[in-house]
C-alpha cells in the first residue's frame, strides 16, 4: 500500500498530518510520499486543479494507491492512516467509554479550540506577512479572550488525566501542534508556558504522569488574572495552568514533533528568504 500526501510544510493542517504519521513510523517507509503542492495552485484562479482530490481547493490531501481513493480533510485523513497502520494512537473501537471520550476531546480540540487558534493565527501571521493586510486588533482580543476561556477547561481536563483522551497520547493531542506551536512561537498563547519547555519537575509528577493539584488550588478554583487597576484584565503574563502547560512541554518534546516542527522552521525561513529576494513588482 502507498499512501501520498499532498500539501506543503508551511500548512498546519499538512503539518498535523505530517506529525501524525511521523508517530505512526510511516515516514521514511516505502508506504509513505509527499508531494509538494504550491500556493499559487491554491490561490492562481486555475481551471485545471483536481477539485475531485480536494474540493474546497485546499491542502492536505491523500491518495491511497491500493484502495484506490484520494480523501481530504486532515483529521479524517490521520485517522484512516491510524486505522490502516493498526496504530495505538486510536481508541479502542470497541470500548464505548474509550470512544466517547475520545469523541469529547475531537469535539473540543475543533469547537473551541481550532475554531479559534486558526482565525488567530490569520490576523497575526497571514494577513499581515502574506495577504498584507492589517491585522484587526479586536477579533484578536476577543478570539484571546475565549482561548482564555477554553484553556481554564482544559486545565481541569489535564488535572485529572495526562491527554485529552484519557491515559494515553491520541491523535486528537496531536491535532493542536501546528496551531499552537506557531502562535506560542510568536509569543500569543502565554496559557502554553513562556517558551522554556518547563518540564514538571520529576519528583512532583504523580505515577500516573499527571502534575499534583497545587495547594492553592484544593478548592477547585484556578486562579484568574486579577483586574489591573485600570479595569483592564493584564496580559495574561505567567498564567498559572501547570497541567497544561506540563501537557504541552510533553508533547511539543517529543521526537516526531521536534522533527516535523524543525521542518515547518526551515521551511519558514526558506520562504522568508524567497521573499526578500524577489524583485520588487512594478
Ligand atoms: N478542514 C480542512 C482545512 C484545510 C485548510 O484550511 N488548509 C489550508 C492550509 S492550512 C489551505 O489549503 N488554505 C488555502 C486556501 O484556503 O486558499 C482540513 O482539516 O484539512
Amino acid at each position: 500500500m502507498v499512501f501520498i500526501l499532498y500539501g506543503n510544510i508551511l500548512a498546519t493542517h499538512y503539518r498535523a498530518v505530517l506529525i501524525c504519521a511521523a508517530e505512526m513510523g510511516l515516514l521514511d517507509t516505502p508506504s509513505f510520499e509527499t508531494r509538494h503542492v504550491d500556493w499559487k495552485n491554491l490561490w492562481a484562479p486555475r481551471n485545471d486543479f483536481d477539485y475531485d482530490a480536494s474540493p474546497f481547493k485546499r491542502i492536505p490531501w491523500l491518495e491511497d494507491t491500493e484502495a484506490g481513493i484520494t480523501l481530504y480533510e486532515s483529521r479524517a485523513i490521520v485517522k484512516y492512516l491510524a486505522m490502516n497502520t493498526g496504530s495505538s494512537l486510536l481508541p479502542n473501537m470497541n470500548d464505548p467509554v474509550e470512544m466517547a471520550r475520545f469523541e469529547v476531546a475531537c469535539s473540543i480540540e475543533l469547537g473551541d479550540f481550532s475554531v479559534f487558534t486558526k482565525p488567530l493565527l490569520y490576523e497575526l501571521v497571514q494577513a499581515p506577512h502574506v495577504h498584507q493586510q492589517p491585522t484587526n486588533q479586536i477579533l484578536v482580543e476577543s478570539y484571546k479572550r475565549t482561548l482564555e476561556k477554553t484553556f481554564k477547561g482544559y486545565e481541569k481536563i489535564l488535572s485529572r488525566q495526562p491527554y485529552l483522551a484519557g491515559d494515553k497520547l491520541t491523535v486528537v493531542d496531536l491535532f493542536h501542534i501546528p496551531n499552537a506551536h506557531w502562535l506560542w512561537t510568536v509569543g500569543d498563547l502565554p496559557e502554553l508556558g513562556d517558551g522554556t519547555l518547563l518540564l514538571p519537575n520529576q519528583e512532583k509528577v504523580n505515577s500516573d504522569g499527571t502534575l499534583p493539584i497545587p495547594e492553592e488550588q484544593r478548592d477547585g478554583t484556578l486562579p484568574f488574572p486579577k483586574e489591573e487597576a485600570d479595569g483592564n484584565l493584564p496580559v495574561p503574563q505567567g498564567v498559572y495552568l501547570p497541567h497544561l502547560q506540563a501537557w504541552w512541554a510533553r508533547l511539543i518534546q517529543r521526537e516526531s514533533v521536534k522533527k516535523i516542527n524543525a521542518e515547518f522552521d526551515k521551511g519558514l525561513k526558506e520562504a522568508e528568504e524567497a521573499r526578500k529576494n524577489k524583485p520588487p513588482t512594478q
